[in-house]
């Protein structure tokens, strides 16, 4: 499936036919737990993809983890989003699993690979094939079970035993928004916001039962994951600028002397000059 926009400011994202509501990516997001907030691509990632400068992110599958004790709701928030589908009826995850979405991001395809568990959160013990290679690590726990907050601390320890927490996107994620009462989902919002500053995560709060902040979320997931993916992509090229373009005239008399480089046109000149965020 294809989706598209997630930073949302450009167009409304389409799924599956349907419009989201216009700037949903950011009325969800606490401030506060947001590490990374922006309202919208970093300039250079725009003129990048504008440019036609992404060099191989179009083709590239990332992936995301999603980890947390059992039974918090990481397989329904996946179906949710994935298949737009509600279980009520718990059954454990069993195999590896993982469910492929494909976004078009400022006119790039991107695609996430969200990987679930196949249940061995049951023993704490998850392979460390599971965790490898993950750009993104969603952090679940049950909003209405504290136990399962105070545990994310370890979860994240174990996602980043085998990631670069440098370059590892990170998110904390309540679920079964739509068991707590307004007051009770405060006193957890409060703790959960200190959890998430600690670990330098974003905080979502989300119910896959009513569907509530889900796509959103992804899509959020989907933004700030392909602009890394630019960012590393534009990094890696340093000098070489990515998609510029050689002409060559098949009747120019000397081809080494009439190749010309075509100028950007929209990219700042100095280095790092667009790189603060709002
Ligand atoms: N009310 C409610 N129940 C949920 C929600 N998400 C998951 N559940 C229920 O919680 C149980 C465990 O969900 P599951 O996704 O299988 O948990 P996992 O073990 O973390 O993958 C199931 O019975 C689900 O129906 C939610 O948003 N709201
Ligand atoms: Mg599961």
């Amino acid at each position: 499936m294809l989706r598209s926009d997630p930073f949302t400011t450009h167009t409304d994202p389409v799924w599956r036919g349907r419009s989201a509501p216009p700037g949903c990516s950011v009325m969800c997001l606490r401030k506060e737990a947001a590490l990374h907030v922006h309202k919208d691509f970093q300039p250079r990632v725009t003129c990048a993809c504008q440019e036609h400068r992404t060099g191989t992110v179009g083709f590239k599958i990332s992936k995301v983890i999603v980890v947390g004790d059992l039974s918090v709701g990481k397989t329904c928030l996946i179906n949710r989003f994935c298949k737009d589908t509600f279980d009520k009826n718990y059954k454990a995850t069993i195999g590896v699993d993982f469910e492929m979405e494909r976004f078009e991001v400022l006119g790039v395809p991107f695609s996430l690979q969200l990987w679930d568990t196949a249940g061995q959160e049951r023993f704490k013990c998850i392979a460390s094939t599971y965790y490898r290679g993950a750009q993104a690590i969603i952090i679940v726990f049950n909003l209405n079970d504290v136990a399962s907050l105070e545990h994310t601390k370890q979860w994240l320890a174990d996602a980043l035993k085998e990631n670069d927490p440098s370059s590892v996107l990170l998110f904390l994620v309540g679920s079964k928004k739509d068991l707590s009462t307004p007051a009770q989902y405060i006193l957890m919002e409060k703790d959960a916001l200190k959890v998430a500053q600690e670990m330098k995560a974003e905080y979502w709060a989300v119910s896959s039962l009513t569907g509530e902040n889900v796509r959103e979320f992804f899509f959020r997931v989907a933004a700030l994951t392909f602009e890394v993916n630019v960012l590393a992509e534009l990094e890696k090229s340093g000098s070489r600028r990515i998609g510029d373009v050689v002409r060559i005239n098949s009747d120019d008399s000397n081809l080494y002397l009439t190749a010309s480089k075509k100028k950007p046109t929209c990219c700042p000149t100095k280095p790092g000059a667009d790189l603060e965020r709002s």
